[in-house]
């Protein structure tokens, strides 16, 4: 499916979608499989799966830049041309922000790229006081009522994440705001910060600059202490140019995380085509540098996902993007079934190495659900107990497993119950991923903010070899794993619904396709 794997590959850089063709800019190092002397790689894409490869955008090329082209992100215009910001790390190893122009904007590929003699338009100065070596990843920029342009770069004081803001009315010449949009003491370095409104009236996408009635916003921060994005939700009040959460805050120790398994740098661009947010999201590793090295690629991107606020305004909503249903064939679809306590289902009929799968599950016996613990709020540490016997599950799915189960990742839910109402977790497993290979196999767990007394408990997921992407209560928990299995391996590879708990369940729903593979780099 969606790997753009060549070589060393990391933060989605710039997607936007420009004279109705894709784009994703990529940071990439041209010279090998790991991190380092990084550009922008390019590709364009016509529906966001099937992806054509271009030289490298930007590449490590003037005295602003000659240490790495570093994360940064597309505006497009008034005029409907696009500009890029970017982070260039220049000779003295100062992290300074620096602009790039098309060449030839009437080319819909946008192959080409300049850099303005006026580079950088923002750097860190004696006057500032910036650190210079935290002072990273330009937003996309959005306009203001008063005709100004702001955008965001990460930064931190000490040990204090912030987000510092600059306004311009050019784009060319920078001034920083008296405060910063939002700052958060013993946080660490904020990578990657991403500010966005959404609609507060369904699913569809508000453009970047919007503000006021029917849009709240967001405020994302790549944790480089942590190594997850984590989001606020709340307003942006565009007269004091500071973001106010109404829900969660960027923590640490936060719950508000875009997917509580292998997801970072991630960035959102508005697709005006659809009228949807897009988030892409960079997906790395598990294995050693030694062992990428030698396999000759690391990292990825993950399936772009709609992004959206759940109707209860509480918490974001992703879901993978339509287009890539284009690739599903062959579907599979079982009965209502029960699913005794204790048994395991072969799902047969797709290839199981890579495939996308629907399932839901209904529960009869939810008042016999296993007492939640409340001294246990992390529900990654419930998860690490394992996909062994409880009470109402731990039920789900057996990904790219072997004929006999040695080998699996097991994807499941387990429900809890606490004084007044029902809790249900998520988690995805990989300790039994693979016989052969070390690599950090962890167990990652959430929180679904489902009711099963009045919903289904609804998982889709897909797998594609070495990467297991699950999505569930309809898209309010997210977890990606990576797994290198060593005999569930193309056709050995195998896929089984199960159910460890006590109780019978029903699978109300099952559908699976095999997948197609995507024309990538
Ligand atoms: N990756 C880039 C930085 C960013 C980090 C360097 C996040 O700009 O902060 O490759 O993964």
């Amino acid at each position: 499916m969606l790997c753009l794997d060549i070589f060393g590959i990391s933060d989605p850089n710039g997607p936007m979608i420009y004279k109705g063709t894709y784009h994703l800019f990529y940071q990439y190092n041209p010279t090998g499989a790991v991190p380092g002397n990084i550009v922008w790689a390019h590709s364009t894409s016509k529906d966001l799966i099937n992806w054509t490869p271009h030289p490298p955008a930007l590449s490590r090329d003037t005295p602003h830049d000659v240490n790495g082209c570093w994360s940064g992100s597309a505006t497009l215009l008034p005029s409907g041309e696009p500009i890029l910001v970017y982070t260039g790390v220049n000779t003295e190893n100062q992290q300074v922000q620096n602009l790039a122009i098309p060449k030839n904007p009437s080319d819909p590929n946008l192959i080409d790229w300049i850099k303005p003699q006026y580079n950088p338009v923002i750097a860190p100065t004696q006057q500032n006081m910036i650190n210079a070596t935290s002072f990273r990843d330009p937003t996309t920029a959005w306009l203001g009522r008063d005709g100004l342009w702001r955008l965001i770069v990460g930064n931190k004081i000490g040990q204090n994440g912030r987000m510092l803001m600059f306004m311009s009315r050019d784009f060319v010449h920078w001034f920083q705001s008296k405060n910063p949009l939002y700052s958060r003491r013993d946080t660490g370095m904020w990578e990657c910060p991403d500010l966005y409104p959404v609609s507060t009236g369904g699913e569809g996408g508000a453009e970047t600059s919007a503000v006021g009635r029917g849009v709240k916003h967001v405020l994302k921060a790549s944790m480089n202490d942590g190594f997850f994005d984590t989001y606020a939700i709340g307003s942006y009040d565009d007269g004091k140019d500071v973001f106010v959460p109404e829900r969660g805050s960027l923590r640490l120790d936060s719950r508000m995380r875009y997917d509580h398994g292998k997801f970072y740098a991630s960035k959102t661009f508005f697709d005006g085509s659809v009228k949807r947010r897009v988030l892409w999201g960079w997906i790395n590793e598990s294995t050693d540098a030694a062992t990428d090295i030698s396999k000759g690629w690391s990292g990825l991107q993950a399936i772009p996902r709609k992004i959206w606020l759940h109707k209860s305004g509480k918490q974001l909503v992703q879901w993978p993007v339509k287009e890539i249903e284009k690739l599903r064939e062959g579907r599979v679809i079982f009965p209502t079934k029960e699913l005794k306590g204790g048994s395991v289902l072969e799902i047969s009929g797709v290839t199981a190495s890579q495939a996308d799968v629907e399932i839901s599950f209904e529960i009869p016996t939810l008042e016999k659900a296993e007492e939640m613990d409340t001294s246990l709020t992390d529900p990654q540490a419930i998860c690490s107990y394992g996909a062994g016997k409880g009470g109402v599950g731990p039920f789900g799915l057996l990904v790219l497993a072997s004929k006999d189960l040695q080998e699996y990742t097991a994807v499941y839910f387990r429900v809890f119950r606490a004084k007044t109402r029902y809790v249900v977790i998520m988690c995805s497993d990989q300790s039994r991923s693979s016989l052969s290979l070390d690599y950090d196999k962890p167990t990652y767990g959430a929180f679904v903010d489902v009711d099963p007394v009045k919903e289904k408990l609804s998982l889709r997921t897909l797998i594609d070899h070495s990467i297991v992407e699950c999505f569930g209560g309809d898209g309010k928990a997210c977890i990606t794993a990576r797994v290198y299995p060593s005999v569930a391996i193309d056709g050995g590879a195998h896929l089984f619904a199960f159910n460890n708990g006590t109780y019978d369940i029903k699978i109300s729903k099952l559908a699976a396709w095999s997948m197609k593979a995507a024309q990538i780099n």
